[in-house]
């Protein structure tokens, strides 16, 4: 391969190269950012002839191409993920230690892509890496947003938000396409011409394109990720500007580009607003003519469309594609009704990826066919040809003055998939029961996964080291060979090593949180973890809750024989959740007391830290010692955090919910501290007025804690800041933090006493990590080309 015989020198030479021409810099006066610049490019360059080649081959084979379109890609740092993919760590050493440059340090410096808010956009992002290093031919659709998801901070405890502004800098991994602009438009009206119904549409606004290489393990493959930008289609007035209204002159161009500025940053909260709607019509519609434009560049039959396109909708947020492309085919192609119908159910699925019914985006009919016309009237169309079909349907897309987008994906959709075993049933059962019932083989299971590269090989080197020198590195792509490692598991020497990478990891952490934060954590201590988004329905009150009960028995008790623990938190809430902002500052006001308490310290340390990110995830998980997964039964619809953790060696304490279950099952019983209600029993138990009262009741701890919360212990400057979430968990606690928080307890204090035999713990968390194999990304791809897409890779 040419690879091989490429030398340093050559590298070391590209290297300068673009930090003279590129950056217009010499060595001598190169910042860090000039330096990681000129990496970024040079790295970009080496990906650019396979991704040539695979485009290249894609045209030649004309295979089924997969489109994702997702409002979000939660990508995180690439630099790295490159120099690894086309392995070239070594060569890059060379060439930056040849400058006198760290490659850590250069790194670091780069910004996170930050262009989702949680689960859904990491997941996508995880897709992109496995559809590349499988050879699937895909297209990853979404919007550059200008800002980010928004930087968290702390003030006085309390979440504070500030723009994100990745953009500030020039980004090197995209290549603008300015040739690629697409004219959309929004409003107007429906006018019948020579027996055609066409959309006139009074706001224009362009779509542009900008791509950034995707490359798989070991560089064979390359994909897209194409993100549109608004643009205005007249952006300059000079009239006005020679009249000297300078502001109104550039007020198209401003208003066009709004609609890429920012990524909505509500999680699980329907926002309702008119912008987000357009933003959703803008990439979808972008994405669906760029799709015909390909296609119509090899095809000239748009029968052979589901054949040759499949098109995935990351939830329910691009479901206006389907209406939108039978908009073209019927108005403005001519195809009939029925037909177009037709095709686009061959092209379109649906991924739903949460059950909680205030994410279930709905929108007023009024604002939605004050932007979307036509759009308006098709949906009415697919409902009667629905109708027509299935007479003893009781659903519609459009009903009680609203737009269902759930019911609407579902219907259009070929296959809709829930994104774990335990979530797809539920789905059957509740959300979707009665359009499940009138198409009993829609619905299939695709139970998420994680990419390997980024959530083991590169961010846990030491571990990955250890796997790959006992049973080769065959495993990066093609997980389950972690399986391979069970027998290693009783050889004492294995295992001290195995200890030895995770103590190393935790030091790590130790360090970066003394210099970022200057917290002192006991690198001796249990490291226990929840990071996620902030929501009560992932109950980190019930986290904090514990440990508040924790630290009031060490204390009555301060010499007794406490397994030492550092409880971390990571997560941001949205802006106007309140209660979910309140956890957080109380999870900060008990960190100040805890860690300050002479008689507890030892045993006991609490640290919520700020803005998390990829990045931190990245740092934060090689670390942990045990993986919070404590949802409310039934809520969360898969996660993908707890599948990290588990790959990395730590033990679970969590729920039978999402994707928990199949973990469980995976790992072992005995290796997966189970606690809490299953799906079935927290909907029983809801329908008792006093659940939380009779848990309360019944459990001193609790009301102790809860007391604590009351009486002002973590605010004496405001005793009264906690009440309220207090009450909260007495008198309705929808998320049966109470009714669980007994069971969690002795799940807690099992996992204090199995600590506390080192050996048999790190044996239970090499089982985690020999067993997680199935939870790749690249199984889950597998799964969605074999049972949703037909597609097939291209690689030999
Ligand atoms: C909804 C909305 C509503 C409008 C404003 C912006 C916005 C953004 C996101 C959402 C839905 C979030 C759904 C989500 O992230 N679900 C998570 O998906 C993960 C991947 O499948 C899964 O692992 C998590 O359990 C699930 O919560």
């Amino acid at each position: 391969m040419a690879r091989k015989v490429r030398t340093s020198s050559e590298f070391r030479d590209a290297l300068l190269k673009h930090l003279t021409y590129t950056m217009g810099k010499d060595p001598e006066h190169a910042q860090f950012f000039d330096w990681r610049m000129a990496l970024s490019h040079a790295i970009r360059d080496r990906m650019v002839d396979h991704w040539v080649d695979s485009t290249r081959k894609t045209y030649e084979q004309d295979g089924k191409r997969v489109y994702y379109l997702s409002m979000e890609f939660l990508i995180g740092r690439l630099l790295e993920d490159g120099i690894v993919n086309l392995e070239m760590v070594e060569e890059v050493e060379d060439a930056l230690d040849h400058f006198g440059m760290d490659m850590r340090t250069i790194l670091n410096d780069e910004p996170d892509a930050a262009l989702g808010n949680g689960g859904l956009g990491r997941l996508a992002a995880c897709f992109l890496d496995s559809l590349s290093t499988i050879g699937c031919p895909a297209m990853g659709y979404g919007i550059r947003y200008e800002n980010g998801l928004f930087k968290q901070s702390f003030v006085d405890g309390r979440q504070v938000e500030s723009p994100e502004t990745w953009l500030q800098e020039p980004h090197p991994w995209e290549f603008e396409r300015p040739e690629v602009r697409f004219t959309l438009g929004f409003g107007g009206d429906v006018i019948y011409e020579n027996g055609k119904t066409l959309w006139r549409p009074a706001e224009l606004i362009q779509a542009e394109a900008f791509d950034t290489p995707i490359i798989g393990w070991k560089g064979k493959w390359a994909n897209t990720l194409r993100l549109w930008a608004g643009r205005a289609v007249d952006p300059f007035d000079l009239g006005l500007f020679n009249a000297g209204d300078f502001a109104a002159a550039a007020e198209h161009e401003a208003l066009a580009r709004t609609i890429s500025r920012v990524l909505y940053p509500e999680d699980s909260n329907e926002a309702g607003k008119e912008l987000r709607l357009k933003q959703e019509f803008f990439f979808s519609a972008a994405s669906i003519r760029d799709i015909l434009r390909r296609f119509d560049s090899q095809h000239d039959d748009i029968r052979l469309l589901p054949k040759k396109v499949a098109i995935q909708l990351n939830d329910t947020h691009p479901a206006i594609a389907g209406p939108e492309l039978l908009r073209i085919l019927h108005d403005e192609r001519g195809l009939s009704f029925e037909d177009a119908l037709e095709i686009v159910h061959g092209c379109m699925n649906y991924t739903n990826h949460t059950l909680l019914p205030e994410a279930l985006e709905r929108w007023d009919e009024r604002l939605f066919g004050r932007l979307l016309p036509r759009h308006l009237q098709i949906i009415d169309r697919i409902d009667d040809a629905h109708f027509k079909a299935h007479p003893q349907r009781t659903l519609s897309a459009r009903s009680d003055g609203q737009v269902k987008m759930g019911e609407l994906s579902f219907i259009v959709a070929n296959r809709v998939n829930g994104v774990s075993a335990l979530h797809t049933d539920l789905m059957k059962q509740t959300v979707f029961k009665e359009l499940h019932a009138l198409h009993p083989d829609r619905i299939v299971n695709e139970t998420n996964g994680v990419t390997p590269r980024r959530w083991l090989h590169n961010c846990n080197p030491g571990l990955s080291r250890l796997i790959t020198d006992t049973i080769g590195d065959g495993w990066v792509d093609d997980l389950e060979q972690l399986e391979k490692l069970e027998p290693s598991i009783r050889d004492k020497v294995w295992i001290e090593r195995f200890e030895g990478v995770k103590a190393a990891n935790k030091q790590a952490l130790v360090s970066y949180v003394a210099q970022t934060h200057g917290v002192k954590l006991n690198p001796a201590a249990m490291f226990d973890i929840q990071i996620k988004r902030m929501h009560e329905y992932k109950r980190q009150h019930l986290n904090i809750l514990e440990a508040i009960a924790h630290w009031q028995e060490i204390k009555d008790n301060p010499n007794g024989d406490w397994t030492p623990r550092v409880k971390i938190f990571a997560g941001k809430a949205a802006q106007g959740y309140h209660f979910a902002k309140d956890i957080i500052r109380l999870i900060n006001d008990v960190a100040k007391l805890v860690n300050a308490d002479h008689a507890t310290r030892d045993y006991l340390q609490v640290i919520f830290l700020p803005n998390y990110n990829v990045t931190l995830a990245e740092r934060l998980i090689p670390a942990a010692d045990l993986s919070e997964q404590i949802s409310t039964a039934g809520k969360e619809a898969s996660g993908t955090g707890n599948m990290k953790f588990a790959l990395n060696g730590a033990l679970t304490v969590g729920t039978l919910d999402g994707a928990n279950v199949e973990i469980r099952e995976r790992v072992g019983d005995d290796n997966f501290f189970l606690f809490g209600m299953l799906a079935d029993e927290v909907m029983q138990r809801r329908m008792m007025h006093d659940h939380a009262q009779q848990a309360i009741a019944a459990d001193p701890r609790l009301a102790r804690a809860l007391n604590a919360l009351r009486d002002g212990t973590f605010s004496p400057e405001d005793p009264g800041r906690y009440t309220h979430i207090a009450d909260n968990l007495t008198w309705s606690d929808y998320f049966l933090v109470c009714s669980d928080f007994t069971d969690y307890w002795r799940a807690q204090r099992e996992v204090d006493a199995a600590y506390r035999n080192p050996d048999k713990w790190a044996e239970m968390a090499a089982l985690n990590v020999a067993r997680s194999g199935w939870f790749s990304s690249d199984r889950t791809i597998r799964g969605y080309m074999c049972d949703i897409w037909g597609a097939e890779s291209l690689l030999a």
